[in-house]
């Protein structure tokens, strides 16, 4: 077997950790002697054992000469728990292969030295687009202490998000309905305008059987959500968090007795500023936002430079219409020079439609 294959395999228990370790990362790891799996383990839930730990004691026998695959490169530093190079040290591992660096300032290359100090020979980058594309939350999350921001918007192939008269119900199928409800539990928040509360009146939760809802942050400089829309009056189970300009601070006592957490910021040009309200989401550890528009908060979004990548659902239906809606609005760039620039489009294909899926280039 190659260093590959054991490399997917730790791949595969990193993923179990999903939605119960944020802001951590997900960690696979694997022991392996005599090209034999004797031990493994996984990142379980946030604050718990290291996946490297898990997989030391998961060892049916002496992990002593074996080597060890893990998705990030192992811890060094005391945190919730001890530094995973001393327990590789101290099992007698041999080698240690890494798919991610650690960008976390407190390990940053740190790990992977002090085992080659200490003669296990390290092989890095095995795997690593697939391991780094697992973890883009928290390799984006503990360099920038701002969440991993996912614009998200499904039209049809002619760019609209809803007919001219304003139907938008639905326009993707049931697959990638599905999809966007299995990533409303997969991010920690999902972020919306105003103006989209007003139009349709989303719930913003996850309906799966067991699945988490993400705490809802509405974009609302001027406090106009209605008492009656469903944010507000199912506030006191899923979090609900207001955000609001300076002055309209004062009208905030009505929400908050509906359950509502209403944060007010500096206003930038008449709206919310969305940089500002990045790190204050950060400093409370939402390491990750799905961001579901409207059309006017998706420019403001784009032109603050907060986007890390888009989600587009395509759905084979043409609106027509000069005042149907597209997926940005704003006043958006002038020439195609000052276009923002995209990666190349992964495409999954779901049921009729496709979701393609581009990092933004910081530029
Ligand atoms: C995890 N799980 O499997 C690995 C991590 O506060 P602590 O002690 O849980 O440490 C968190 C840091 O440890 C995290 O930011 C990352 O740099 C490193 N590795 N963390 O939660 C794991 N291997
Ligand atoms: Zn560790």
């Amino acid at each position: 077997m190659t260093d590959e294959t054991y490399m997917r395999l730790a791949l595969e228990l990193a993923q179990k950790g999903c939605g119960r370790v944020s802001p951590n990362p997900m960690v696979g790891a694997v022991v392996v002697k005599d090209d034999r799996v004797i031990g493994s383990g996984y990142h379980r839930q946030f604050g718990g054992p290291h996946a490297e730990r898990q997989a030391l004691a998961d060892c049916r026998e002496s992990p002593r000469g074996a080597t060890l695959y893990v998705t990030l490169e192992p811890c060094c530093h005391w945190g919730k728990t001890p530094p995973c190079t001393d327990a590789i040290l101290e099992s007698g591992i041999a080698r240690v292969v890494v798919g991610s660096g650690d960008p976390n300032p407190l390990v940053a290359g740190r790990g992977i030295r002090i085992l080659r100090e200490h003669s296990v020979a390290v092989t890095e980058h095995v795997l690593q687009a697939a391991c780094d594309r697992l973890n883009e939350v928290f390799l984006h999350y503990i360099q920038s202490r701002t969440p991993f921001v996912v614009m998200k918007y499904a039209m049809t192939l002619d760019g609209k998000i809803a007919t001219a008269a304003g139907f938008s119900k639905w326009i993707t199928g049931r697959e990638a309905r599905l999809r966007v409800q299995q990533d409303r539990s997969r991010y920690t928040a999902v972020l919306a305008g105003v103006g989209t509360v007003l139009a349709d009146d989303p719930l913003l939760t996850c309906r799966l059987p067991g699945g988490r809802s993400p705490i809802r942050v509405i974009c609302d400089t001027h406090l106009r959500t209605p008492l009656t829309a469903q944010v507000v009056r199912t506030a006191k189970e899923v979090r609900t968090l207001l955000v609001c300009g300076s002055t309209a601070e004062a009208h905030r006592q009505p929400y908050l007795e509906a359950g509502c957490e209403v944060l007010p910021l500096p206003e930038q040009a008449g709206h919310v500023n969305l940089c500002a309200l990045m790190q204050e989401l950060g400093r409370r550890q939402i390491d990750s936002v799905l961001l579901e528009g409207g059309a006017a908060l998706n420019w403001s979004a784009l032109q603050s430079g907060i986007v890390q990548k888009v989600q587009a659902y395509l759905a084979p239906k043409l609106f027509g219409g000069a005042a149907a809606k597209g997926p940005v609005g704003g006043s958006g760039v002038s020439t195609v020079q000052d276009a923002y620039r995209l990666t190349v489009s992964e495409v999954t294909p779901l049921g009729d439609d496709l979701l393609l899926e581009s990092r933004v280039i910081p530029c």
